[in-house]
């Protein structure tokens, strides 16, 4: 559908993702070589705002210095001891990220559905050891909605047919209530079987869904009463996104296992980390969790770097304001042909009113022919996020583009 519109330069580069590559995305027609800061650029030299932040894991902005230097460096000492030995860099590492999110230990994994795996490993371990729930009948529930990744575990809990029909059987013992709903929650408690609530703080691909004010306070405390542990999603929402360190920060609570991923490394390798305190997290003993590169000093290094750029650069107060902003200008656009403007922070979404159900992939593709880079989810929803870094005067021209390129539509 896109190779005949690209240019022969493009053109060549989709024919051989087309030919030699599964068919498991359909990406717009452009193809990218650099990136740096809120800007990338494809192959003919045309730059692009990049709004959607490589889905959150570029918050810092693209190839950040810090980080990259920080890669460059322990790239050339040394990248991977596995965990068979002790490296100079995970005790430090371990030490600077659990001060930084004040839990008592952290088990390092690579990939945000990794996190969620050994996440809900700990919650099962959890239930049978310290709540004594009877073996292999502990549930863990989410909401409706949810989305945590592709593995047969994440796709069992998907309410998305686009991402769980065809794979199955399911994994047993995953329950579902609708989000955003506390005696619904309260209900599924009732169950003594019930390990866990895994939840995200606002619903990313849900399409930036954010709870009623209270939600998160009302799902702590029910998790408290009813001895469930409440698992935050933040591998999307954390690391300053929502115009805080975590979403969970906005009110005031704390999980009881934190799962971060993507921007853990400024979009520069896979590094998920999951941190809770030692009651959970000793019910784990060696030889019975890992994986060949959780904990490599590469990836340790990388994130420390990553996480401190968000703390230099105060990018939480950025988002914040940013995003203010962004809403606001979005909203003075008065348009009839976007509704719903909603986010917190930089995690923000639009809903595209147009009787063409194409209306959202047209709207992004002229947005890219404007220098604008986002892509719509689950039909007439359009994520804008832009890494964290983003100033006024860029939100401003942002803005433009995006009132210029909403004539498409007319
Ligand atoms: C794709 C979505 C976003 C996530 C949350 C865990 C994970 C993700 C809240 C798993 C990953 C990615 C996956 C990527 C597209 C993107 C995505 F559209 F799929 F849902 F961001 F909204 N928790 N989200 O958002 O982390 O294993 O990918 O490192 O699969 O298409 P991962």
């Amino acid at each position: 559908m896109f190779s005949n519109t690209a240019s022969s330069e493009t053109a060549k580069f989709l024919e051989l993702e087309e030919k030699y590559g599964a068919h498991n995305y359909h990406p717009l027609p452009v193809v990218l070589n650099r990136g740096k800061g809120v800007f990338l650029w494809d192959v003919q030299g045309k730059r692009y705002y990049d709004f959607l932040s490589g889905y959150s894991a570029v918050n810092q902005g693209h190839c950040h210095p810090a980080i990259i230097s920080a890669l460059v460096e322990q790239a050339q000492k040394l990248t991977l001891t596995s965990r068979a030995f002790h490296n100079d860099l995970l005790g430090e590492y371990s030490k600077y990220i659990t001060e930084y999110f004040g839990y008592d230990k952290v088990l390092p994994m690579n990939t945000g559905v990794e996190g969620g795996e050994t996440a809900i490993k700990l919650a099962r371990r959890w239930g049978y050891v310290n709540k004594g729930i009877p073996d292999n009948q502990a549930k863990i529930i989410f909401a409706e909605h949810n989305f945590w990744g592709r593995t047969l575990a994440a796709i069992s809990s998907s309410t998305d047919p686009s991402s769980y029909q065809k794979f199955g059987p399911y994994m047993p013992g995953f329950e579902l209530v609708p989000y955003n709903n506390l005696p619904e929650l309260e209900k599924a408690f009732q169950d003594q079987n019930v390990a866990a609530f895994m939840v995200e703080p606002i619903q990313g691909e849900a399409g930036v869904v954010c709870p009623d004010e209270g939600y998160l306070k009302g799902v702590r405390n029910l998790c408290t009463e009813y001895n469930v542990l409440f698992i935050a999603d933040e591998i999307q929402t954390g690391l300053c996104r929502t115009g805080k360190m975590l979403a969970c920060d906005h009110e005031d609570v704390r999980p009881d296992i934190l799962i971060l991923g993507k921007a853990l490394s400024g979009g520069v390798l896979p590094v998920s980390a999951v941190l809770a305190d030692d009651e959970i997290m000793l019910n784990i003993h060696p030889g019975e969790h890992g994986s060949t590169y959780g904990g490599n000093p590469l990836a340790c290094k990388v994130a420390m770097a990553a996480l401190q750029v968000l703390k230099d650069e105060d990018l939480a107060q950025n988002a914040e304001d940013m995003g203010r902003l962004l809403r606001k200008e979005l909203n003075n656009l008065e348009t009839p042909l976007i509704t719903n403007i909603r986010g917190k922070g930089l995690l923000n979404a639009i809903v595209v009113n147009h009787p063409d159900p194409n209306a959202a992939l047209t709207f992004c593709l002229e947005l890219m022919k404007n220098g604008l880079l986002a892509k719509p989810t689950h039909g007439d929803k359009i994520r804008f996020a832009p890494p964290l870094i983003i100033k006024k005067d860029q939100i401003i021209e942002c803005v433009q583009i995006i009132k210029h390129s909403l004539q498409v539509l007319d």
